[in-house]
């Protein structure tokens, strides 16, 4: 049987479960909108009296939004229209020095014009809330979202009128023990609307959601429709292919067309104009087509073994506060290839969707992160469903990137068997969502035996690459001199990937080697534990830890820190420290050698 033969027998049997969950439309991203994205007026209520009367029972629903069109008779201290502004997206603690620290509830208002035409449905998206956000429209409650850093959309076609509307968003950034992340973590908790708003003008029957990806001489994947069952089109010019997907009662068409298309790499990422449509409803993407799998302790790449240099990003702009846009994103990743990278680790939470885009176009693998994050409670079922609805909502936005190869579950959780079984469960879901991809997981539990570290630990078994973080030299009883000795060991056969390492700097500040927040020190940190990986024969990748010092609240140290992480080879303002070019020079010999 021919390989695309076998494959398309496979997908007859292929459960598409996940896909099923999302009910209204995913890859928003490839549609047009109407966009809500501006100045917000704010009010910010830290006793939440706009939701909570003087017993704290909640007020009725739409109480506090109804009084944005200015009805004074209650909650008179309450004006929108005499508010303050918030520039939407954006984080609140950095458009005002008085919110820099605040964890709470603020208050968005704005007004909309809106066309509306029958026979459409309207659609509210939000790009990413953090972390918990109810939104009224006209006064109604049309949902909520918990998670600071995936999509979600509501309904609105029974809310809006023809003419003008407004929107309300109550966002909430206090830190709960129940969340995830958990309370405590070494990032800005940056609250607000912090990613794009836009509304969605859409056909009643319309294309849900798609997925195609690449394997043996065939695209395949499925196309899921919202409404009457119906013939999909789906055009990819490129390859001169086009293809009639008929869906069924459940909304699902699967398809699987042999096609040789240029596949997709850093050395070369190709991407395809790939157009769809369903009655009325058109959209367009662009996509990269490859394939990625492990073999042994090798990660390939459209069949060949591959190195993965990569560096660690969190989502701050240069100067602070939460990156969102196009610019940040190819400021940020502009730098990732300045530095000789094919690969970024986005930590420690989906990162907005212009990264995974512009990183299928730059040609940079990555790897994507659900904010699983130290201690959280892994003996609760709620936890283990809030966790598994982000897993959900990172997959259904970006399984078309080519540029993601690897799903991370989590990082430095402990080895407990309560984590142990949460994190099977959950990489189990992701595999049933999306099998076309690795999982991951940053793991500190290596244990330290003579000499050698030694990667010891039951999740192993439930991930696909196994990441390690080390800060040899900087936490820790060994100077930076002592790490190039140390051997490592796994019994896994597993690729590994050394998924942070460093230590701190000041930019700017000199000194001997041998003195903390030098940049010497830290470029030390580096050149040894660079001899110590290459001693690791079964490493296939590394991102050292990190590309720009970010704010951090667990970081105070007066003078030095400030509340920034200061482990960036750049500064928080893009400046280079000796360590860069330590990395820079360490990936060029690295290429050199691959080709
Ligand atoms: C880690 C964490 C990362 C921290 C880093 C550090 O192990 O995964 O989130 O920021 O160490 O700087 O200590």
């Amino acid at each position: 049987m021919r390989p695309f033969a076998i494959l398309a027998a496979m997908l007859l049997f292929l459960p598409v479960t996940g896909a099923a969950l999302e009910p209204l439309v995913q890859n928003a991203h490839a549609r047009d909108g109407i966009s809500l994205d501006g100045e917000w007026a704010r009010i910010v209520d830290p006793y939440e009296n706009g939701y909570y009367n003087h017993r704290m029972q909640p007020h009725d629903q739409g109480y506090f939004a109804n009084r944005a069109q200015g009805d004074p008779s209650e909650l008179i201290e309450y004006s929108f229209a005499q508010s303050p502004h918030l520039a939407v997206p954006g984080d609140w603690n950095s458009q005002e020095p008085e919110l820099f620290l605040y964890e709470g509830t603020v208050w968005y208002q704005r007004d909309f014009d809106l066309g509306r035409k029958p026979g459409r449905r309207y659609v509210v998206h939000f790009g990413a809330v953090n972390y918990t956000a109810i939104v009224y429209v006209n006064g109604t409650e049309v949902g909520r979202h918990e998670g600071g850093f995936t999509p979600f959309q509501f309904d609105i076609t029974d809310q809006v009128r023809d003419g003008s509307n407004f929107v309300v968003v109550k966002a909430d950034n206090r830190r709960e023990k129940d969340q995830v992340p958990t309370v405590n973590t070494d990032w800005w908790n940056y609250g607000g609307i912090t990613r794009r708003v836009r509304i969605l003008d859409l056909p009643s029957d319309h294309l849900a959601d798609y997925f195609l990806s690449y394997s043996d001489g065939a695209i395949s994947g499925w196309v899921q429709t919202s409404g009457r069952p119906g013939s999909v089109r789906v055009d990819i010019p490129g390859l001169q292919l086009s293809h009639a997907v008929q869906t069924g009662d459940d909304g699902f068409g699967r398809f699987v067309i042999e096609a040789s298309p240029r596949l997709w790499s850093p050395d070369s990422p190709d991407l395809y104009d790939v157009r769809l449509s369903f009655g009325d409803d058109r959209i367009h993407d662009r996509i990269g087509f490859r394939h990625v799998a492990v073999d042994g302790v090798d990660i390939k790449l459209n069949g060949r073994p591959v190195f993965l240099r990569g560096i660690c990003l969190h989502e701050e702009a240069p100067g602070g506060g939460r990156a969102w846009s196009e610019a940040h994103a190819r400021q940020l990743l502009g730098w990732a290839k300045e530095l000789g990278a094919n690969f970024v680790r986005l930590a420690h939470y989906p990162h907005n969707e212009n990264m995974t885009r512009i990183a299928d176009e730059l040609g940079l693998m990555v790897w994507s992160e659900i904010p699983v994050y130290w201690t959280i409670d892994f003996t609760s079922e709620a936890v283990f469903t809030r966790a598994r609805q982000q897993l959900r909502e990172m997959i259904a936005r970006d399984r078309n990137r080519a540029s993601v190869v690897l799903w991370s579950i989590a990082n430095e959780t402990p080895g407990t068997p309560a984590r142990t079984e949460f994190l099977t469960r959950l990489a189990d879901h992701a595999r049933e969502l999306d099998g076309s991809r690795l999982l991951t997981a940053a793991l500190d539990t290596q244990r330290r035996g003579d000499g050698e570290n030694v990667i010891d630990d039951p999740l192993a078994a439930a991930i696909d690459v196994i990441g390690i973080n080390n800060y040899c030299g900087w936490y820790g009883p060994l100077e930076p001199g002592a790490c190039a000795a140390i051997r490592w060991r796994s019994d896994y056969g597993k690729p590994v990937i050394m998924s942070e390492f460093g230590g701190g700097a000041l930019q700017g500040h000199h000194g001997p080697a041998d003195q903390r927040w030098t940049e010497e020190y830290q470029a030390d940190v580096y050149r040894y534990n660079l001899q110590m990986i290459d001693g690791i024969e079964f490493l296939r990748g590394m991102t050292p830890w990190i590309l720009m010092d970010f704010r951090s609240p667990r970081r105070p140290l007066p003078g030095i820190q400030d509340y920034w992480n200061r482990k960036g080879l750049l500064s928080e303002n893009g400046e280079k420290k000796a360590a860069w070019q330590l990395i820079r020079d360490y990936y060029a010999a690295k290429e050199e050698a691959a080709r």
